[in-house]
């Protein structure tokens, strides 16, 4: 299996050089693709040093800030042109710990389309996250299960594997969300096109290092996304009910 992690980076010189490595250490056999806006704290010079003595690793420099969801359409177009197996999505924080990806790669291999890193299923969770993020990130996922009737508890964590023939089906470069909407737009796709989806379960550590680039008009945009693709599931639903077949 050829794998490439794809990790979009802003802001983060204090994590990416620690990253590199324990991804190199990790899974010595994949590559690494780094999505960096032109961060301003030289975040890709530094992947770029990294780059140049571990090897397996390439940066993508964007020209300015576009969003995380615009980083993985970028992203992944590399990775669905450059012939991988399956691609692997983190964040730089150590949020998400490098060690697990093996255990991600090996469910892809027994057989799942995509496995989510999932905070909400028995055995996962969260760590040292205030208690305004815990409540919003829970209850966003029930929120977002029960309209979107998925079967996924996680569909806002960036931790995952994805074979690349089911990403390829789903078309991530016409997706639309600008921040982690795109991350449940991706489980609506899927489950939609009847790929198997599984969790497993990680802990979710809130970064030591940097700061969060969450905003409100991020999270606002999740809302709307969700509620608005919810309706129209429903409206969906009542056509074929009430159609004769
Ligand atoms: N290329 C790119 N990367 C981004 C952008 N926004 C966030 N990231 C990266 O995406 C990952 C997730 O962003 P975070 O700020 O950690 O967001 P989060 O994990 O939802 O929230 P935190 O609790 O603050 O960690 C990190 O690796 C960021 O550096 C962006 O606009 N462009
Ligand atoms: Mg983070």
């Amino acid at each position: 299996m050829r794998v490439l992690v794809v990790a979009p980076t802003y802001q983060e010189a204090e994590n990416i050089t620690r990253f590199l490595a324990a991804v190199r250490a990790s899974v010595p056999g994949a590559d690494v693709l780094i999505v960096d806006d032109s961060s301003p704290d030289g975040t890709g010079t530094l992947a770029e040093a990294s780059a140049a003595e571990l090897d397996q690793i390439k940066v993508l420099h964007r020209e300015g800030k576009a969003g995380l969801g615009s980083a993985y359409r970028d992203g992944f177009a590399i990775a669905l042109d450059e012939g991988y197996d399956v691609i692997v999505s983190m964040d730089v924080d150590f949020s998400h710990d490098p060690s697990v990806i093996p255990a991600l790669l090996s469910r892809i291999e027994a057989g799942a389309d995509a496995v989510v890193g999932s905070r909400y299923v028995a055995g996962g969770g969260t760590k040292h996250w205030p208690r305004h993020r815990r409540l919003l990130s829970r209850w966003g996922n029930r929120y977002t299960a029960f309209i979107l009737r998925l079967p996924v508890r996680d569909c806002t964590s960036g931790f995952r594997a994805y074979r690349a023939t089911a990403l390829a089906a789903i078309n991530p470069a016409s997706t639309t969300a600008e921040g982690y909407a795109m991350l449940t737009e991706f489980v609506r796709r899927l489950v939609r096109a009847g790929y198997t989806v599984e969790e497993h379960p990680i802990t979710f550590v809130d970064r030591e290092f940097g700061v969060s680039k969450m905003s409100g008009r991020i999270i606002a945009e999740s809302m709307v996304l969700v509620t608005g693709w919810g309706i129209r599931d429903f409206f969906v639903r009542l056509r074929h009910r009430v159609a004769p077949s």
